[in-house]
C-alpha cells in the first residue's frame, strides 16, 4: 500500500554479513513483541477474569512458585539466546577474514568530511569505491572528535577515535549505491558529513581502478588513479600547448584515441593501441598522421618516465569525444568537481604540478 512511497523498513541487504544481522534483529524483535503480547492478553484477561462479580470479590491468591519458575526461567531462555547470537554475530563483525586483510583501505573522519585512501594508493573524499564479493578491512581515525563511519546497507558501523586506530571489515555482495554516514554527533556540520559507497563489478571496478570509469556522469576520476595523474602530467608537459580544444589545425584532437583507426603518411593505416600510444609519445616521428606536420618532439626517459608513459596512455585511453581540456586549464580541479573545463578568461598559465590537496 505504501510502496509508492518507498519508505523502505530497512536499508538494504547489501553485505554477507547484513543478512545474518537482519535475521537476529527480526528474532529479536520478534520474541519481545510476542512477549509484550503475552503480558498485555494475560494483563487484559485478569482484569476481566478476576473482576468483582455480583458484589462478591474473587478468592485471594499468594504465589505460585511454579508459575514464578516458568516466568522466569522462559524469558531467561530467551534473554540467554539473545546473548549467545549477539555475542556470535559480534564475533563474526570485528574479525575480519584472512583475505580481507589483503585490501586494508584507511579511513579519516575530520569535521564534516571522510577521507578514504585505497590499499591502491587511490584517495576519495565522502566516497569509498568497492568491487563486489571482495572482502576489505577498513581502519580508521579522526583528526578532531569522534566520529562514527556508518553504512547502513551493510550494517555497519565503528568509531573513528582521535588517537586510536579502530577497524570493521565487509564484504558487498551486490552492486550499487549507499548511504555512508557519520553516525555520531560530532558538531555543526555533522548532518552534511554524508557520502557514498559505491560497490561495483569486477569490470568496472577494473576500469575504476585506472581511472578510466567515471564514478558519475561528468565526474573526475579518483586520485591517485593512473589516468588521473596522467591527466596532470599531461598538463605539466604541456602536451596541452598542442593537443587541445582550440588545436584542431595544430595537432589532433585526441579524444577517443583508443582503439580508432589512425591513417599515417604514406597511406597505411594503424589501430592505435597501446603501444601505438606508446610510440606516439617516444618516437612521434615513427608513424605520423597523415595531414600533420612532425612537429611534436619526443619525450624520452629523461621527460616522461616508464611509470609516468603509463599514466599518460590510460589518460589518452579515458579521452572521451569532449574531454580534452581547453588550452587554458592549468591545474586539475580538485576531486569532486564536475569535469569541466576552466573558464575560457582565465590567462594562460604556468605549468604546475596541480592537486587541489
Ligand atoms: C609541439 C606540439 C605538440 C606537443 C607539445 C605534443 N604533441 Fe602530440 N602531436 C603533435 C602533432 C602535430 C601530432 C600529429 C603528427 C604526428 O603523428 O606526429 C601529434 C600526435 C600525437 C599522438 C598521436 C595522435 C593521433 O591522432 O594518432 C599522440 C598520442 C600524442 N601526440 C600525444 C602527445 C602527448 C601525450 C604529449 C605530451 C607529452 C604531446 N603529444 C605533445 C603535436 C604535439
Ligand atoms: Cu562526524
Amino acid at each position: 500500500m505504501f510502496a509508492f512511497m518507498n519508505i523502505p523498513l530497512l536499508p538494504e541487504q547489501a553485505s554477507e554479513f547484513s543478512k545474518e544481522y537482519d535475521v537476529l534483529f527480526w528474532y529479536i524483535t520478534g520474541v519481545s513483541a510476542l512477549g509484550a503480547g503475552v503480558v498485555y492478553s494475560l494483563l487484559i484477561y485478569c482484569c476481566f477474569a478476576f473482576a468483582k462479580k455480583d458484589g462478591v470479590a474473587p478468592k485471594r491468591i499468594l504465589g505460585s512458585n511454579r508459575l514464578e519458575f516458568l516466568w522466569t526461567i522462559i524469558p531467561l531462555m530467551f534473554f540467554l539466546s539473545f546473548f549467545v547470537w549477539g555475542v556470535r554475530q559480534y564475533d563474526v563483525a570485528i574479525n575480519p577474514p584472512p583475505e580481507a586483510y589483503d585490501r586494508e583501505y584507511t579511513v579519516v573522519g575530520k569535521q564534516w568530511m571522510w577521507k578514504v585512501q585505497h590499499p591502491t594508493g587511490h584517495r576519495e573524499i565522502n566516497e569509498i569505491t568497492l568491487q563486489e564479493g571482495v572482502a576489505v578491512r577498513i581502519t580508521g581515525t579522526s583528526e578532531d572528535v569522534l566520529h562514527d563511519f556508518g553504512i547502513p546497507a551493510f550494517r555497519s558501523k565503528f568509531d573513528v577515535v582521535p588517537g586510536r586506530y579502530t577497524s570493521a571489515w565487509f564484504k558487498p555482495i551486490k552492486v550499487g549505491s549507499y548511504h555512508l554516514f557519520c553516525d555520531q554527533y560530532c558538531g555543526q556540520g555533522h548532518s552534511q558529513m554524508v557520502g557514498k559507497v559505491q560497490v561495483l563489478s569486477q569490470e568496472n571496478y577494473a576500469a575504476w581502478l585506472e581511472g578510466i570509469y567515471r564514478v558519475r556522469d561528468g565526474k573526475n576520476p579518483a586520485d591517485g588513479s593512473p589516468a588521473w595523474e596522467g591527466r596532470k602530467l599531461f598538463l605539466k608537459l604541456q602536451c596541452l600547448n598542442c593537443h587541445n580544444k582550440e588545436s584542431e589545425s595544430r595537432a589532433p584532437t585526441l579524444e577517443a584515441i583508443h582503439k580508432s583507426k589512425r591513417a599515417l603518411q604514406g597511406g597505411s593505416t594503424v589501430v592505435a593501441d597501446d603501444t601505438y600510444l606508446r610510440n606516439s609519445i617516444r618516437n612521434p616521428m615513427k608513424e605520423v598522421r597523415d595531414g600533420w606536420k612532425p612537429i611534436m618532439p619526443a619525450y624520452t626517459r629523461a621527460q616522461v618516465t616508464e611509470e609516468e608513459l603509463l599514466n599518460l596512455i590510460s589518460y589518452l585511453k579515458s579521452l572521451k569525444p569532449g574531454d580534452l581540456p581547453s588550452r587554458t586549464e592549468s591545474s586539475p580541479a580538485p576531486v569532486g568537481a564536475p569535469n569541466v573545463p576552466d573558464s575560457p578568461v582565465s590567462p594562460i598559465p604556468a605549468p604546475t604540478t596541480g592537486g587541489a590537496r
